[in-house]
Parts: C-alpha cells; sequence; structure tokens
C-alpha cells in the first residue's frame, strides 16, 4: 500500500517552531490549508482583499513594496486589525537573498520595517546557513525550489537548501514543488484551477496535485483568487479544493 502523509496534528508534534504550530492550530481549526497571496498594489485593495478572504485562509501573503501608497499607520494597523479578526497570520513574500548584515536592515529598517509586523517570510537560503541568523522574531519559510520556467534551483540546489532549511532553528518551512522532509511544513505557490500558466514563465497546478503528489502543507493562490469577479467565493472554493485534496491524501 502506499505510503500516507502525515496529518496536521502530527506534525505539531514535529514542527516546534512557534509559528509553525500556530499555522498548524489555525489550519485544523478553520478547516483551511489556503494562504492567499495579496499581490494588490494600493493599501485599499489589499484590505478589502484581507476582509474579503479573511474568514478563509490560515495566512496572508504579501509583498509589501508593490503598494504605491504604503503608510504604516494606514496599511499595517488595519491589516493586523484584521488578521487577529479573522485569526490569520501575515506572512511577507521579502525572498531575502542576501548576506545577514544587510538582510538584518532591510529587515528592521526601510520604511516597510517587516520586523515589526510580519509573523512569518520568505528568505532564499543562497548566502548560506549564517545569513539566517538576523531573523529571530519570526519564522521563516526557506524557498528551496521555485515554480516557474527555468528555474535554477535543480535537485542538488535543492538538496543542499533543504539541508540548511532542516537545521537552522529560524526555519520552519519551505516553498518547494516537490516533497520536502516532514520535520519542515511545506508551502506550494504556483496553484490555479482555471490555467497552466501566466505567459510570463509561471507553471501552475491543481490543489490535488499539491497533495496527492508534493504532499504539500500549504497552497499559496494570487490570481485565482484576488483576480477573480468574487474573491471571497473564489478563496471558499480553493479552502474547500485545497481542504478536500488534504483529506484525500490522508
Ligand atoms: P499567482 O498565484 O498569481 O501566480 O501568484 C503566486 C505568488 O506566489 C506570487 O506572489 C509569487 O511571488 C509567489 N511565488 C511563486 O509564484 N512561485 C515561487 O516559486 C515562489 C513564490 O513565492
Amino acid at each position: 500500500k502506499e505510503e500516507k502523509r502525515i496529518s496536521y496534528e502530527q506534525k505539531l508534534d514535529l514542527c516546534d517552531h512557534s509559528v509553525a504550530q500556530k499555522l498548524l492550530e489555525i489550519a485544523i481549526e478553520k478547516k483551511s490549508n489556503l494562504i492567499v497571496s495579496a499581490d494588490v498594489t494600493t493599501t485599499q485593495e489589499l484590505l478589502a482583499l484581507a476582509e474579503k478572504v479573511g474568514p478563509h485562509i490560515v495566512a496572508l501573503k504579501t509583498h509589501i513594496d508593490i503598494l504605491i501608497d504604503f503608510n504604516s499607520d494606514q496599511t499595517i494597523l488595519p491589516l493586523k486589525d484584521l488578521a487577529a479578526k479573522y485569526n490569520f497570520l501575515l506572512m511577507e513574500d521579502r525572498k531575502f537573498a542576501d548576506i545577514g548584515n544587510t538582510q538584518e536592515l532591510q529587515f528592521a529598517y526601510g520604511m516597510y520595517k517587516i520586523s515589526n509586523w510580519a509573523d512569518l517570510v520568505t528568505a532564499q537560503v543562497i548566502a548560506g546557513y549564517d545569513s539566517l541568523d538576523c531573523f529571530r522574531n519570526v519564522g521563516v519559510v526557506a524557498i528551496l525550489g521555485m515554480s516557474s520556467k527555468g528555474t535554477l534551483t535543480d535537485s542538488s540546489y535543492r538538496e543542499e537548501a533543504t539541508k540548511i532549511a532542516l537545521s537552522h532553528p529560524n526555519v520552519f518551512g519551505g516553498v518547494a514543488q516537490n516533497k520536502i522532509p516532514n520535520e519542515l511544513l511545506l508551502f506550494t505557490p504556483g496553484i490555479n484551477m482555471a490555467d497552466s500558466g501566466d505567459g510570463k514563465g509561471q507553471q501552475y497546478n491543481t490543489p490535488e496535485h499539491a497533495f496527492t503528489q508534493l504532499e504539500t502543507d500549504f497552497i499559496i493562490v494570487g490570481r485565482g483568487v484576488y483576480k477573480s469577479d468574487d474573491p471571497e467565493k473564489s478563496a471558499l472554493t480553493y479552502k474547500i479544493a485545497g481542504w478536500n485534496a488534504y483529506e484525500q491524501s490522508l
């Protein structure tokens, strides 16, 4: 018989990082493994989207630097209120990729002050183990493999990147398009039920693929939700599809 994936409850025993624990608890409570990627360019759109999809998600993924009108008081304070109201975490997809000292500055300084509000951040591991030391007060999701056509994250890169992710105490998960060890939570972007690509190198798979083939823990959906006519309904559709696919993979 085929080996089955382990459940969120079992992962709670395996993944002891506090942010991993929180995400798993929210997933179980909301019966959701959906992360919506809020790739919108104004604060108004960001907050409106968060309000609509908030009840259905475990985390909202941001690219905070694409906002044309970022303002800490007007963007972050209401966003944090919505995160508290609907019980989801804030995941800043910064994909840090520099030496530790520079990342430390990018993380805590500049206009975005990510360290003040993000619960988890994404980081490349290209600069090596020590470069991740600066992310002390958040959880780190390491970029192990990418979804885009022609990515350089081949199997030997992924293997080395995964070793760093497994051994670094700040890292509790990875972004990848392949299976990773159970001790890490797997986040899978490149999910869309209507399209197979975007004409700009993005490659899409279905929630079923992500759970059955990759044994993922969380699916990340951007345009499939925020570009749809009814983002709330789409979020619910992806939430249900993701949860069904998870249950079927058990
Ligand atoms: P969409 O579903 O609209 O294609 O958006 C995918 C999101 O996930 C984007 O915010 C992108 O930056 C992110 N992402 C990805 O698509 N592939 C990766 O390998 C890693 C990512 O973070």
